[in-house]
C-alpha cells in the first residue's frame, strides 16, 4: 500500500508517496517551478547549491517553464516571463493505492497579471498539472488563447535540469540522424549521428526530435524523456568557462548535471483565438 498526499505553504507544494513506494517532489509557486524529485534513493533533478529560491529571478535547476519565449528568440526576456511570475495553484487531488496505482497531481494556472500584459498583450491562460506517481513524473501543459480574435505564436519547453554521476560520461540517445542548430557555432545547422556525448560546452535544439529520448551513464538508462506535441529537444551543458560566469551556478557544478528539455523552439507553437494548445511531458524512471 502506498499514501499520496499533498501540502501547500504558500511558497512550495509538496507531492509524496508514502509507504511501500516512498517519492517526493517539491514544487515552488514561483515559476510553477518543480526544484526537485526524489524517487526511492534517486534525486533525479539537478538544483544548483547557489539557486536563488527567495523569487528574485529564476531558480537554477529543476525544470523552469520557457513560455512564451525560448531563450532569446524574441523581445521578452530570457526564457519568457512564466519562469518568474508567481502561479496559484487551481486543483490537487491524491489516490492513494497500491504502489502502482497511487498517484498525487497538482494543477498550477498562470493568467495575464500587470506586469506580465506590459510586455505581451495576449489573453491567455496556461495551466500545468504536475502527477507524481511510482518511477514517474507527468506533465500536462495547456495553453488557451483568449484573445476575442487574434492569433498568438509562442516558443517553449521545460527546461529540465538532472542530476547525472559525470556528464563525461553520459550521452543521449534518439536524436540519431536528426539537424540540429548549434548555439555554440553561431545557430549553424549540422546533423547528429548516433548518441549524443557531451565533451564540451553544449547548447542544441534538435529538430523534430522523436517523442521518446533516453539518458545513459555509460549504458545505463538514466532518466527516460517522453513528450508529445512539442517538436524539439534541446541539450544544455555551460561546461567551465560559462559555469563560471553564472552567479547562481557552482564553478565545479557542470559535470554533475545535464539539461535535456521537451520543446517547442526550432517548431513555434501558434494557438488560434478560442482554441488550446496541449502539450505533454513524462519523466521515467522505470
Ligand atoms: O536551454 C539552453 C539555454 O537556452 C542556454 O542557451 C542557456 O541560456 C540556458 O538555456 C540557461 O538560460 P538561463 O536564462 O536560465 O540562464
Amino acid at each position: 500500500m502506498t499514501t499520496a498526499g499533498w501540502t501547500n505553504d504558500g511558497e512550495t507544494v509538496t507531492l509524496y508517496l508514502r509507504g511501500e513506494k516512498e517519492a517526493t517532489v517539491k514544487i515552488y509557486l514561483f515559476g510553477a517551478h518543480v526544484a526537485s524529485w526524489q524517487d526511492g534513493k534517486d534525486n533525479v533533478l539537478f538544483l544548483s547549491s547557489k539557486a536563488k529560491l527567495d523569487g528574485t529571478k529564476a531558480i537554477r535547476g529543476g525544470i523552469p517553464i520557457c513560455f512564451p519565449q525560448f531563450g532569446g528568440l524574441g523581445s521578452l526576456p530570457n526564457h519568457g516571463f512564466a519562469r518568474t511570475s508567481v502561479w496559484q495553484v487551481s486543483e490537487a487531488k491524491a489516490h492513494s493505492s497500491t504502489s502502482e496505482e497511487a498517484s498525487v497531481s497538482v494543477t498550477f494556472l498562470l493568467e495575464p497579471n500587470e506586469r506580465i500584459r506590459k510586455i505581451w498583450q495576449n489573453e491567455f491562460r496556461t495551466e500545468y498539472t504536475v502527477t507524481l506517481c511510482a518511477g514517474n513524473l507527468k506533465f500536462d501543459w495547456k495553453v488557451y488563447n483568449k484573445n476575442s480574435s487574434e492569433p498568438f505564436t509562442f516558443t517553449g519547453a521545460l527546461h529540465t535540469y538532472f542530476n547525472v554521476p559525470d556528464v563525461a560520461g553520459v550521452s543521449v540517445r534518439g536524436l540519431d540522424g536528426l539537424t540540429y542548430t548549434d548555439k555554440v557555432r553561431n545557430n549553424q545547422q549540422f546533423k547528429n549521428t548516433g548518441d549524443l556525448k557531451i565533451t564540451g560546452f553544449t547548447d542544441r535544439v534538435f529538430h523534430n526530435a522523436p517523442d521518446t529520448v533516453e539518458v545513459l551513464s555509460g549504458d545505463s538508462v538514466l532518466v527516460t524523456v517522453k513528450k508529445t506535441n512539442m517538436a524539439d529537444a534541446v541539450v544544455w551543458n555551460p561546461w567551465a568557462a560559462n559555469a563560471k560566469k553564472m552567479s547562481d551556478f557552482g564553478d565545479n557544478e557542470y559535470p554533475g548535471m545535464l539539461c535535456v528539455e521537451a520543446g517547442a523552439v526550432n517548431t513555434p507553437v501558434t494557438v488560434q483565438a478560442g482554441k488550446v494548445w496541449n502539450g505533454t511531458m513524462t519523466l521515467s524512471k522505470l
